[in-house]
């Protein structure tokens, strides 16, 4: 059995370590180095981040190919990308782990105002704000799949005020659900934490612009974690000008790495992390890599299949 690699990643040597701990038999070559034309057509599948366009369609016999990301916006990108084999999505333990983290990280800091706390220290200042209530925290999340069902259970579980937004109606404990376009406005009313974490489609692109915006309660906080092209970053910015917008923690960006001429990187409402709210870890998902490329050894269904017409 033989892997294909295709990923600007760091981690190469991790990978090919975790999984053929996993898989002894695989065979995990790395493109383009490791593969010449001659061995194109003896490969089984493609572990794959952002591969270039038109690259995957040159093995021939592949039998799926597997994300080395939740999103597959970078492979589904594609215009020549395979359809006649599954694109499986990555669901990880640690990739889910470092989400919620990264979620309950900013939600407190930005209900707490620990923020603000640490700009009256770097000023030399004393005061203390008054400690709301998280029963009356509105935090909204918008996508309530693998990523933010977990980050939406865990804020439930610190007393906020949880609401989501999805395409098909959900019920968790303690999650007010809201779905597809007619729930959007009410969900938007009653958050006073945004959280992003749906997946990039032609549907979801620009979702947060001036008009949703603006049906957010002024002094709303945005927190984009899934991809830069969700925001509108021109409408963002006006919102935060104006002071409708509070502030907002963006993880991810239109344009990576973030232009060093852009707005944001000065912008005294805007904290920043570069496309590291949450790393896959090559130990705990090839764990997951492994059983699925089990499964369609076995010859049943892999996990995570995306739907090609959904984009997700
Ligand atoms: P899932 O596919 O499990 O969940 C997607 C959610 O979005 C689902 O609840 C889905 O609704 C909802 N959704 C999709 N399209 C729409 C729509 N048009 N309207 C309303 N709801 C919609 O994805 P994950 O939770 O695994 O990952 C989410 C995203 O997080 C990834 O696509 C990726 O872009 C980003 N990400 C970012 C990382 C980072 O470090 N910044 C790391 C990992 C992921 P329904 O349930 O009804 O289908
Ligand atoms: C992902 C990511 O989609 O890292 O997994 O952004």
């Amino acid at each position: 059995m033989k892997l294909v690699f295709i990923s600007k990643s760091d981690k190469k040597a991790a990978w090919r370590d975790s999984l053929q701990a996993q898989l002894p038999d695989l065979e995990f070559l790395i493109w383009p180095d490791e593969i010449s034309d001659a061995d194109k057509a003896s490969i089984d599948y493609a572990l794959v981040w952002r591969p270039p366009t038109g690259v995957l369609k040159t093995f021939p016999n592949l039998k799926a190919i597997l994300s080395l990301g939740a999103g597959v916006d970078g492979v589904l990108v594609d215009p020549e990308l395979p359809t006649h084999i599954p694109v499986c999505r990555l669901v990880d333990r640690c990739l889910t782990q470092g989400m919620t983290e990264y979620v309950l990280y900013h939600v407190i800091r930005q209900h707490r105002r620990f923020g603000d706390y640490e700009k009256m220290t770097a000023a030399g200042e004393w005061d203390v704000f008054t400690q709301e209530d998280a029963r009356r925290r509105g935090v909204g999340i918008l996508g309530l799949g693998e990523l933010g069902r977990d980050a939406a259970e865990k804020l439930v579980a610190l007393d906020y005020d949880v609401a989501s937004w999805s395409r098909s109606p959900k019920d968790v404990a303690g999650v007010t659900s809201f779905h597809g376009a007619d729930g959007l406005d009410g969900f938007l009313a009653r958050t006073q934490i945004l959280i992003c974490l749906l997946p990039l489609t032609d549907e979801t692109q620009g979702i947060i612009n001036a008009e949703h915006l603006a049906k957010l309660p002024k002094g709303a906080y945005v927190i984009n974690c899934a991809r830069g092209a969700h925001v509108v970053d021109d409408d963002l910015l006006a919102a935060l000008d104006s002071g409708h917008i509070a502030g907002a923690t963006l993880d991810v960006f239109n344009e990576e790495p973030l232009p060093k001429d852009h707005a944001y990187w000065t912008h005294p409402k805007v904290i920043m992390t570069p496309h590291a709210a949450s790393l896959t870890v090559p130990h705990s998902a090839a764990e997951y890599v492994a059983e699925n490329i089990r499964l369609i050894e076995a010859g049943e269904t892999p996990m995570n299949i995306v739907d090609l017409t959904t984009g997700y």
